[in-house]
């Protein structure tokens, strides 16, 4: 069976996946942000990290005519240690499905630990196109070179971060992670990243980023784009670099285990990393303050 009829087999099958409806319901009606583009990553759906209510909240808050899902989207390597697939992941599966089919552009570039997805490269499945990288061009004539970023792991070994990024280390972290979030829950505080906050107190971790992000703009430079979009590192950053005298832009989505970020494009081309967990702090804070009485006394006084 070639490529092409899997393809053709997933897709008369595409209709009753997935399921007729989610666990987690879109909300009717309500304005959406509208964005030219989109781009996720690291979302790792099979694991315990994922932080799958907040990813929810953010697919029913925004829309766009592209998204880019820029790898790490489903753990492969975890999923084969350990299944672990909850309601709210398949919610998820099923709102990218559903965007597709409304007429938004769906672009998946695998990632490493999504690997598996690779030899479906050039294929469509349910209106996702799977590439191994992405050329997007901006509203006002950048254009961007999309690719996850593992790419550059062999060029980076010389640094631990990785190793440490792969292994228990990292995970003891995570769940480390989720605990203080069950607990600030409680409390009724905001979502907080406890390794984000490690992770920019290492010096190494520090050393490492920085040398990432060089690596990856060199590589688009050497391409002759005007810039690269990415992922891998969990790590949401915009920089921009010189090659050859002219600038190039390094721009990385984040992720939605640690730091929950998107990068978006507005329709003009302006790009804008979003740090949803603030963005959820301030529509909270602007709920609260449209439903306080106007004319209340006390607040007059005070
Ligand atoms: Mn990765």
């Amino acid at each position: 069976m070639t490529g092409a009829d899997l393809s053709d087999l997933i897709n008369d099958n595409i209709a009753s996946f997935p399921p007729g409806r989610p666990r987690t319901p879109e909300p009717e009606g309500g304005a959406r942000r509208r964005y030219r583009t989109i781009w996720i990553s690291d979302v790792h759906l099979g694991t315990k990290g994922c932080n799958a209510e907040l990813l929810i909240d953010f697919l029913d808050s925004v829309d766009s005519e592209t998204m880019y899902l820029v790898g790490d989207i489903i753990d492969g390597w975890r999923l084969k240690k350990k299944f672990y697939w909850p309601a709210a992941h398949n919610d998820i599966v099923w709102r990218i499905m559903k965007r597709a089919r409304r007429g938004t552009r769906v672009v998946y570039i695998p990632g490493n630990h999504d690997e598996m997805f690779r030899q479906f490269t050039g294929l469509n499945f349910g209106g996702i196109e799977i590439r191994r990288a992405a050329f997007h061009d901006t509203a006002d004539g950048r254009r961007l070179m999309v690719l996850h970023g593992d790419e550059f792991d062999a060029v980076m070994l010389s640094h631990r971060w990785l190793a440490f990024v792969g292994d228990h280390a990292y995970h003891l972290m995570m769940k480390c992670n989720i605990a203080v979030n069950t607990v600030r829950r409680w409390m009724g505080k905001p979502y907080w990243s406890l390794s984000k906050a490690a992770k920019h107190k290492v010096k190494n971790a520090v050393e490492f980023i920085g040398k990432y992000e060089e690596v990856v703009a060199r590589a688009a430079g050497e391409r002759g784009v005007d810039g690269v979009v990415c992922g891998h590192i969990h790590t949401a950053e915009f920089r921009t670099f010189q090659h050859n005298g002219k600038p190039v832009e390094y721009w990385n989505d984040g992720d939605w285990v640690e730091g929950c970020n998107a990068l978006v494009e507005h329709h003009d081309g302006r790009m804008e990393i979003l740090h949803w967990p603030e963005e959820m702090k301030r529509r909270a804070e602007s709920e609260a303050a449209a439903a306080a009485p106007q004319d209340d006394p006390a607040r007059e006084a005070a």
